[in-house]
Order: structure tokens, then C-alpha cells, then sequence
């Protein structure tokens, strides 16, 4: 079986030949970092893990954060070793070969693409709750109701979640006219978005009450509900720090940069979500809602909708961070932190359809899709094909399909992505031990079994569904590598 590694080097000189211009800086990436990480998975999705986890979702959030933490050291190294566009589908080109790597780009899709349109999702829910509150902001503004039809998808009891299809468009736009100026609205959406949380953070940790910690883990530890459920879910929130790695081959001296960016902007945001989480806990209680024999209602299904109609509970609610200010009578700067929710969620959205063009602008240059996803556009000098046709679809998954399970079927990429680098560090150190990493990831003999295990472990609490729905991506994936990309692939051409 032939495997078609491509080697380190060549890997580096094709990125020399076709090259992206180096303008992003330490300080850039950890925003773009931030920017990417901090989004719906903590605006949104934290009411789904109380939901699952009740308040052992302050558990849920660190082990999440380790298996970030432990999986970032090793992008970093990997990145600060081939700094080139592409992230783990580059990484894997490298260790394990071409079929592998195909399977690991095609797996990123759901890591950047799904994800993307989960945060509009997430972002259309606190902007719709955002118009009807405004007139409570300024005065002079009439409440603004759009309809339920076109707020939320088929399976949300909708025809199209038309604001979260209209936001991925307006993003699109704005990548297509170039890096810079978006690196530039993404910093200043980033600022917003910090601000709120720290409002959140002041406002709510001083309120806290022990007495909401109790009982602890009302639906146990392992399963498909439970402390290790909600990890798999809200580990969503930290996704995006390996997105950096895209940026690589647009960053200035990346092999001292990166991993100043990717561990910096995760340190960053794991402080805040458990100042966060803590906060929500503790002020308004998260246990979960049960049935009358006491079992908790699965999140995201009828019945859980049903039964918070006649309830005022965190876990009910869309916008879970308003609700709690609004509960302990900080009403005015829950409006505030809708409102920066909606402004900034964006921001996400950006760096995760950025990250995704770049990865089809790898795998296209590698000849696995058509030359066309590596086109310039004349003036502004970005891939605009490929974005164009990346937004697109971004647009339509966020206009059918309901937020939750969309992150569900995003971690599953994810988490098979970083195993994958995970993987192929410890791979790499073995078979070039002598290769220059200006960033060597401490303890990897221990992290690395601890990322791998992790990663694991988080796969096997995703729901049923989202398992399922990965099996049937992976086989389609491989049928397409089969049909394409096994023959027109450059590494096919040049044997
Ligand atoms: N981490 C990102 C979010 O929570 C994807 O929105």
C-alpha cells in the first residue's frame, strides 16, 4: 500500500511557491484566537450543559479545557514546526500520508463549516431576543418581532433561520475584501465580547450562594447525560484555538508566534468560562429539569421544550447570560451583554470561515479539489472562490438546522482532528527527532496519552445521533477520496 507521505520539506517549499502574504503579529493571533474560541459555546450552549451536567458543569468545563489545553501544546509544536496553511490536514499529509489526510481535511469541514453555522444559529437566537428588547435600550426603537417561520429552521418548528443565513453572508462578504480589514473588525468585536463577560463575571460571582452547588452531579458523571456529557457538548466553547494554525503561513516569525497565540488565547478564555460558569451556578441554580420521576428531559427534545414553557430556569433559556443578570435585577446590563453578544458572535463566525477557506486553499493546492478554491481575487488578493462557495453553504446548514446539534456534529470532527495531531506529534518526535521545533511540547510522553484519551473519552458521551451522523460523513468522505482526489492528487501525478 503506498500511503503517500509527503515530506516535511516538500511541504514547506510548496507553501514557499504559493504564498500568502505575512502580516499578522503575537498580539494579532492571540485576538484572532479569543476571537475565535469565545462564541456560542458560552453565550448559548452553557444551558444545554447544565441541562446534562446540573452544576457539575463547573467539572464539565475543565475537563475540557484539559483536553484542549494538553491538545494545544501539540498544535503549537506542530505548527511551530511546518507553519504552513492547513492545520491538522497538513499535519496528517505529513505523518500518515495522503488517504489519511484527505479523511482528517474532510472531518475538519465539520470542525470549521458546521461549527460556523452553529454559531449563527447560536447568534440569530441573541439577535432575535436582542430586537425584541431594544426598545428597553433606546426608547425611541419599536419592538422588532421576527416571525417564528423565519427565525428558526425546519426542525426547530420553522421554515429558515433566515438572520442566522443572512449573518454567514455578510461575513463572507467581508473576507472576501480582504484579511486586514477583517483582522481589524475582529478586534474590536473581541474587546466587546470581553467586556461583557467581565460585566457578567462582576456582576454575578460576588451574588453566588453555595447553597446552588448541591446536589452536585444530579445525573452522574459518565453517559450520554451527565458531568461527562456536558464536557463533550460545551467543549465546543474552546474549539478554535487549533483554527490559528491556519493562519500560519500569514504570520511573521510563526515559529515563535504560534504557540505564543494558540496558548495564550486558550489560558484567556479558560479563566473567563469558569469565572462564568461559576457565576451562573452559583447565583440561580442550574440543576437540570426533570420529569416527574425525576429523570432529566434530554436537551434540545419536545418534552424539555414543553416543560419550560411553564418554567424560569437557566437551562430554558436562549440566552442564558442575559437571564441570569435579569434574575439578580441587572436588567439593563442584560440588555447590554445581548447586545454584545450580537454584535460580536460575528467574530467567531469569521475566523472559522477564514479557517476553513484556507483549509480547501491547502488541500486544493495539493490538487485533492479543484484549482479553482486556490484563485485570488485580482484586488483584493483573497481565495474569493472559494470563500464565496464556503459561505454559501455555511448559510444554508445554519438556515435549516437547530443549534445544538450542529455543535454535536461539529465536536465529533473536531475531536477526530485532534487526535489525529495528537497522534502525529508523538509520531513526529520519534521519526524526526532531529528536525527544529522552536516549540517542544513539555511532557508529551504523559499530555499526549492524556489528549489521546481525552479526546476519546469526550467522542464516546456525544449523543447517539451525532456519532452516527460522523460514521456516515467518514464513509462519504472516503467514497469522494476514492472518485477524486486519489488520482488527481499532485503526490498521484508525480509518482
Ligand atoms: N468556540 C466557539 C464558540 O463557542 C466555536 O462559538
Amino acid at each position: 500500500m503506498n500511503w503517500r507521505i509527503k515530506p516535511v520539506d516538500d511541504i514547506l517549499a510548496t507553501a514557499q511557491r504559493h504564498k500568502l502574504q505575512r502580516s499578522l503579529g503575537a498580539m494579532q493571533l492571540i485576538m484572532l484566537g479569543v476571537g475565535g474560541i469565545i462564541g456560542t459555546g458560552i453565550f448559548v450552549l452553557s444551558a444545554e450543559a447544565a441541562q446534562k451536567a446540573g452544576p457539575g458543569m463547573m467539572l464539565s468545563f475543565v475537563i475540557a479545557a484539559i483536553v484542549c489545553g494538553v491538545t494545544a501544546l501539540c498544535y503549537a509544536e506542530m505548527a511551530s514546526m511546518i507553519p504552513v496553511a492547513g492545520s491538522a490536514y497538513t499535519y496528517c499529509y505529513a505523518v500518515f500520508g495522503e488517504p489519511l489526510a484527505w479523511m482528517v481535511g474532510w472531518a475538519l469541514i465539520l470542525e470549521y463549516a458546521v461549527t460556523a453555522s452553529a454559531v449563527a444559529v447560536g447568534w440569530s437566537g441573541y439577535f432575535v431576543g436582542l430586537l425584541a428588547h431594544l426598545h428597553e435600550l433606546v426608547g425611541f426603537v419599536p419592538t422588532i418581532v421576527i416571525p417564528t417561520a423565519w427565525a428558526n429552521g425546519p426542525w426547530s418548528g420553522g421554515i429558515a433561520n433566515a438572520p442566522a443565513a443572512l449573518i454567514c453572508l455578510l461575513v463572507t462578504w467581508l473576507l472576501i475584501i480582504g484579511t486586514k480589514e477583517s483582522a481589524v473588525v475582529n478586534a474590536v468585536l473581541v474587546a466587546v465580547k470581553l467586556c461583557a463577560l467581565t460585566a457578567f463575571i462582576v456582576l454575578s460571582v460576588p451574588a453566588i450562594d453555595s447553597h446552588h452547588f448541591h446536589p452536585f452531579a444530579p445525573n452522574g458523571y459518565v453517559g450520554k447525560m451527565g458531568v461527562g456529557a456536558a464536557a463533550a457538548s460545551i467543549f465546543f466553547a474552546y474549539v478554535g484555538f487549533d483554527m490559528l494554525s491556519t493562519a500560519a503561513e500569514e504570520t511573521r516569525n510563526p515559529q515563535k508566534n504560534m504557540p505564543i497565540g494558540v496558548i495564550g488565547a486558550l489560558v484567556i478564555c479558560t479563566v473567563f468560562y469558569l469565572f462564568v460558569a461559576a457565576g451562573t451556578i452559583g447565583t440561580v441554580g442550574a440543576q437540570p429539569v426533570t420529569d416527574s420521576a425525576g429523570n432529566a428531559f434530554v436537551p434540545g427534545s419536545g418534552a424539555l421544550a414543553a416543560a419550560c414553557q411553564e418554567l424560569q430556569r437557566v437551562v430554558c433559556s436562549r440566552e442564558p447570560l442575559a437571564f441570569v443578570l435579569r434574575q439578580i435585577h441587572w436588567p439593563r446590563v442584560a440588555n447590554l451583554l445581548g447586545l454584545a453578544a450580537g454584535l460580536a458572535l460575528p467574530s467567531v463566525l469569521l475566523i472559522t470561515i477564514f479557517g476553513q477557506t484556507r483549509i480547501f486553499f491547502a488541500m486544493s493546492r495539493d490538487g485533492l479539489l479543484p484549482p479553482a478554491f486556490q484563485v485570488l481575487h485580482r484586488k483584493h488578493g483573497t481565495p474569493y472562490i472559494v470563500t464565496l462557495a464556503t459561505g454559501l453553504v455555511v448559510a444554508t446548514s445554519a438556515a435549516l438546522y437547530p443549534v445544538g446539534r450542529l455543535a454535536d456534529f461539529a465536536n465529533t470532527g473536531t475531536l477526530f482532528a485532534f487526535l489525529t495531531v495528537v497522534i502525529g506529534v508523538m509520531v513526529l518526535r520519534r521519526r524526526e527527532p532531529q528536525r527544529f521545533r522552536s516549540f517542544r511540547s513539555p511532557c508529551l510522553g504523559l499530555f499526549g496519552p492524556i489528549a489521546i484519551g481525552g479526546s476519546l473519552f469526550l467522542f464516546s458521551q456525544l449523543p447517539t445521533f451525532a456519532e452516527l451522523a460522523f460514521a456516515v460523513w467518514t464513509t462519504l468522505g472516503l467514497l469522494l477520496y476514492l472518485a477524486y482526489g486519489r488520482r488527481r492528487s499532485h503526490m498521484a501525478q508525480s509518482q
